[in-house]
């Protein structure tokens, strides 16, 4: 019934699911040093990094971090701030039990550099999106979205903290669907059995 979280840097989405209760029995990171090793440590939870830059190949990296994953054995890996994107085989291996929190609202913004570019496009309205991950960056089935609003002075940095608020709520909210089997996949479409809401707004 446990998670991995796979992620790049801070951690504060990892804190967040620890927080909600949902059960992480790992943390690998792609860079040595990132604030979420010593999250996971802090809790008592196994955290290990598998370098990129230590992998001549984007299919060698996959591999490592497959084989770090399946030795713990978890019912779902989450990515939560990884900066990595994953080859469509390690996508395939983990199809319908890997997840991914965006912090856009999807499928406006794909990749990285979302809130610059929400605020650049003059958008009014911004947020996240969990989705599973498939082969195609950020184009997975949407499992979840919460709005913010966009205001005029906002900068990147400030839209990001109002979206991360959104993200802490958001993302325990899906895991916790997931883990109770309460995820429905139909057609490229998720619903949520018992009806429960999958959009979120913001004030
Ligand atoms: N992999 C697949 N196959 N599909 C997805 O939907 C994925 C994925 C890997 C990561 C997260 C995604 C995000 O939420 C994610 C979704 C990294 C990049 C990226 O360009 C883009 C999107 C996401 C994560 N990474 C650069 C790369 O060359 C490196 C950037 C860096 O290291 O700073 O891998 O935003
Ligand atoms: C979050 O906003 C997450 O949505 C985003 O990075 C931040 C990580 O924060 N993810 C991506 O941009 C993936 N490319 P955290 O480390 O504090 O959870």
């Amino acid at each position: 019934m446990s998670v991995v979280v796979l992620l790049s840097g801070r951690g504060s989405n990892l804190r967040a699911l620890v927080e909600a209760g949902i059960p992480v029995s790992g943390v690998i990171s792609n860079v040595a040093g990132a604030g979420g090793l010593a999250i996971a440590a802090a809790r008592g939870i196994p955290a290990q990094t598998i370098a990129h830059r230590d992998f001549a190949s984007r299919e060698a990296f996959d591999a490592a971090l497959a084989a770090a994953i399946d030795g713990l054995a978890p019912k779902l890996v989450a990515l939560a701030g990884f900066m990595r994107i994953l080859t469509p085989g390690f996508a395939q291996r983990y199809a319908g039990r890997l997840v991914n929190i965006h912090p856009s609202l999807l499928p406006s913004f794909t990749g990285l550099d979302t809130h610059a570019r929400a605020i650049a496009a003059g958008v009014k309205l911004h947020g996240c999106t969990v989705h599973f991950v498939t082969a195609e960056l950020d184009h997975g089935p949407i499992i979840a979205q919460a709005a913010v609003p966009v205001r005029g002075d906002d900068t990147p940095d400030t839209l990001a903290a109002r979206v991360l608020r959104e993200e802490h709520a958001l993302y325990p909210r899906a895991l916790r669907w997931f883990l109770d089997g309460r995820l429905v996949l139909e057609n490229g479409q998720v619903r949520v059995k018992g009806g429960d809401a999958q959009a979120f707004f913001a004030a």
